[in-house]
């Protein structure tokens, strides 16, 4: 009884930052995301009769603490959708994720561990879910891994109180938009606040947390309605109003929620350069320093050579929309 799984990171386009139930992770706003190829994570989930509980590891470190509980939950999550009897022998599990990240990139990888998780655990405990059902789960883990079932690019709607049933749902495949994400990484250290731990204290003293809410959605469909058109400038605009807001919006909490660093600001103006210069280019960024840089396919080494040559970058990666799920 065991399930693979690979899955992989997404970078949102139209942001998600706050929630509108903390019990149930559902997103106070929707968010559009593209599914990235070059950032996955591939997760295997072994039921086991002689453990006691779940064991779970990460790039061959097993987790401990609050990292080791909340994936137990979410694993205890997992086996009530799936049905397993609560005093099966063998209803826990040996679970095992390696990042297959480039490099030790510093980015985000909630959204593929969850979205791997999801996938291989519902094999492991032969619950025959659909994608939405399991999209549904990983946004449990965390809201962005709902959107990482699927391939391309990708939704994921505001929730409503109290109603658990809320997957991401696909907008168009990966190919349908000869684009890439060019990113440019700040540093290698961790994040300094966790996202979840940043939107809540945004939510709670930030006083543009509501002007945050009344903007976000019309930010997300525009990144739609651009999409659809295969309307590069649009989208690269709308994606960096849903940035600054969002991160405007997180710097004005007390204390600040500041990702951004020097370099953050050196990358800004780079991007800003190549526009222009003419060269379509966008940023945007998570909770992090990195910025990443929306652009035609055919930009990539014109974006690529300007971002390497701001002082301090410590790497550049280059990834093209990527597909959905994989189990195996
Ligand atoms: C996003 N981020 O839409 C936004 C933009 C970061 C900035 O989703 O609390 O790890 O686990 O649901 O999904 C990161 O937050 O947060 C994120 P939880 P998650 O991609």
């Amino acid at each position: 009884m065991k399930g693979t799984a690979t899955a992989r990171a997404n970078i949102a386009l139209a942001k998600y930052w706050g929630k509108c139930d903390a019990a149930l992770n559902l997103p106070a706003v929707p968010s559009v995301s593209l599914t990235l190829d070059a950032l996955r994570t591939d997760t295997e989930v072994v039921r086991d009769p002689s453990l006691r509980e779940d064991h779970v590891s990460l790039d061959g470190v097993e987790l401990t603490g609050g990292g080791a509980a909340k994936l137990r939950t979410f694993m205890d999550l997992l086996r009530a959708r799936a049905g397993v009897d609560g005093s099966a022998p063998d209803r826990f599990a040996r679970v095992s994720s390696h990042n297959r990240f480039p490099t030790a990139s510093g980015l985000a990888s909630s959204a593929s561990g969850f979205a791997a998780l999801a996938a291989a655990g519902a094999r492991a405990y032969a619950w025959d879910a659909d994608t939405s059902a399991l999209s549904s789960l990983a946004r449990r883990g965390s809201a962005s891994a709902a959107r990482s079932l699927y391939g391309g690019w990708v939704e994921l709607p505001a929730g409503a109180l109290g109603e658990d049933h809320l997957p991401a749902r696909p907008l168009h495949p990966e190919g349908w938009w000869d684009v890439a994400l060019v990113v440019a990484l700040a540093t290698r250290a961790p994040k300094s606040v966790a996202s979840r731990d940043g939107m809540k204290h945004t939510a709670q003293t930030s006083p543009y947390y509501a002007a945050w809410l009344s903007c976000a959605p019309g930010y997300a469909h525009e990144v739609k309605r651009a999409l659809a058109a295969r309307d590069l400038e649009a989208l690269g605009a709308a994606m960096e109003a849903s940035t600054m807001a969002m991160h405007a919006c997180a710097w004005a909490a007390v204390p600040a929620v500041r990702y951004a660093r020097g370099i953050t600001l050196e990358l800004l103006d780079a991007v800003e350069s190549l526009r222009r210069e003419g060269v379509g280019a966008w940023a945007t960024m998570d909770a992090g320093p990195h910025v990443k840089t929306l652009c035609a396919a055919a930009d990539v080494p014109a974006v690529e050579r300007a971002l390497r040559a701001v002082p301090g970058v410590v790497d550049v990666l280059i990834a093209r929309p990527g597909g959905g799920v994989e189990v195996s």
